[in-house]
């Protein structure tokens, strides 16, 4: 007999910046629990689905999520009590069709994304899976090879993610060149403390920013470049081989409306488009990069059709802000030649459902998977499983430091050790 949703209770939890966020657990008729956190982004793009908060100045300074607590336990609760836990495609199409809005603002996406992975959490302790695997089954994956992804690992935080002079938001390290997950962290965390130890020597601060990061302030952004390659070479690396760069510029952040120029406060310069292209060009000439995210402004279609041109043979050029894992917008760069990668973060659209329909749209014309975290995190794994399941090229998940990003690079290595035990 197959196993039904019992019961459903959501509950207002804190997230790893201490804003309030939703936890969602499941308990289905056989006695299985499911538990899932939905994350918080900072820079969020503007055609993200809506995260309903409260905007009641009296509590967390309007950031509490009381209503989409009780959108979850008042609303959806009822309608899916008694639907099988394995009914993930339709307990997410009937949320999608009871909110009714494009943006998923009545129910809120951070009530729909909640009950959506609790369920899927519940599903595979009833099927008795791991979740990696009960998601290529529940979302009939035929791949049957299993690849682990390469972690961007984000070691020097800038952007919304710091309170700092640096406006590019994420500067990444990609150990490419190693095989194993688990060495690759190990990788990543050799680096990272190489980088501390540097940025110490050099009088600069080692407090962490959001993601993890050390987050310094810095004469020029390119110096956040340098330091990182001496790091990596410090710590025994070669760069290049074992070890590439990546950047999340979040362009978005820096872009100036009215005056049409990205402001990058730390180079004193007020940049055009082109400018930005150019200044990128110039960097994967100079430095070993493998991936640019968010390299300019999330509307600027035509320009992004310029950089990817220009640079999307060399590295890739991952959508987040411009896609926002939603299908529509990755058509939309599908037909016009728009980056060749897409970042994948389920709390962008709502619902895991439609996150694997984008990942499956993307995989079907050759973009790249980078399944990621949110600066406001909890120690919810699902992204880790998540991009095991699709077989994901990237994962990113902030730097080797942080219990809540730790979590994910923990979890992976884990699951590592399953698949060769396989
Ligand atoms: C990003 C993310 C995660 P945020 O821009 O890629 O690193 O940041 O969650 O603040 O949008
Ligand atoms: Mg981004």
């Amino acid at each position: 007999m197959s196993d039904t949703i019992d019961q459903i209770h959501a509950h207002e939890i804190l997230d790893s910046r201490g804003n309030p966020t939703i936890s969602v657990t499941i308990l289905t008729k056989k006695g299985v629990l499911g538990t899932a956190a939905v994350p918080s982004g900072a820079s969020t793009g503007s055609h993200e689905a809506v995260e309903l908060r409260d905007g009641d100045m009296k509590r967390y300074g309007g950031k509490g999520v009381l209503k989409a607590i009780r959108n979850i336990n008042n609303k959806i609760a009822p309608k899916i009590r008694g639907m099988k836990i394995t009914a993930q495609r339709e307990i997410d199409e009937l949320m999608i069709n009871m909110d009714g809005t494009k943006n998923k603002r009545r129910l809120g996406a951070n009530a729909i994304l909640g009950v959506s992975l609790a369920v899927a959490h519940a599903g595979a302790k009833s099927k008795g899976m791991p979740l990696y695997a009960y998601l290529r089954w529940v979302y009939d994956i035929l791949d049957e090879k299993w690849k682990m992804p390469m972690p961007l690992m984000n070691i020097l935080n800038g952007g919304s993610h710091a309170s700092t002079n640096l406006d590019i938001q994420e500067f990444i390290i990609v150990p490419t060149g190693i095989k194993k997950f688990r060495e690759r962290v190990r990788a990543g965390s050799e680096i990272f403390h190489a980088l501390g130890d540097i940025l110490n020597k050099e009088g600069l601060d080692t407090d962490v920013g959001n993601e993890g990061g050390y987050a310094p302030n810095l004469g020029r952004t390119e110096d956040a470049l340098k330091y990182i390659m001496k790091a990596i070479k410090k710590a025994g690396y070669s760069p290049g081989k074992q070890i590439r760069l990546g950047l999340d510029v979040a362009a978005n952040e820096f872009y100036n409306e009215k005056k049409d120029r990205y402001i990058m406060k730390t180079d004193k310069r007020k940049m055009t488009d082109d400018e930005m292209i150019e200044m990128l060009e110039d960097w994967v000439d100079r430095y070993p990069f493998v991936s640019i995210e968010d390299g300019l402004h999330e509307d600027k279609w035509e320009k992004w059709e310029e950089l990817t041109e220009k640079l999307g043979k060399k590295v890739y050029l991952i959508g987040d802000d411009l896609f926002v894992t939603d299908s529509k917008r990755l058509q939309k760069g599908i037909d016009q030649n728009v980056g060749n990668a897409i970042l994948i973060k389920p709390n962008q659209i709502g619902t895991l459902s439609e996150t694997v329909a984008t990942i499956q749209l993307a995989q079907a014309n050759g973009y790249k998977i980078a399944v990621s975290h949110r600066s406001g995190e909890t120690t919810d794994t699902t992204i880790a499983d998540l991009a095991v399941a699709v077989n994901a090229e990237f994962i990113k998940t902030g730097a080797p430091s942080r219990s809540e990003r730790l979590v994910k690079y923990n979890r992976l290595m884990e699951i590592e050790e399953e698949l060769l035990r396989k």
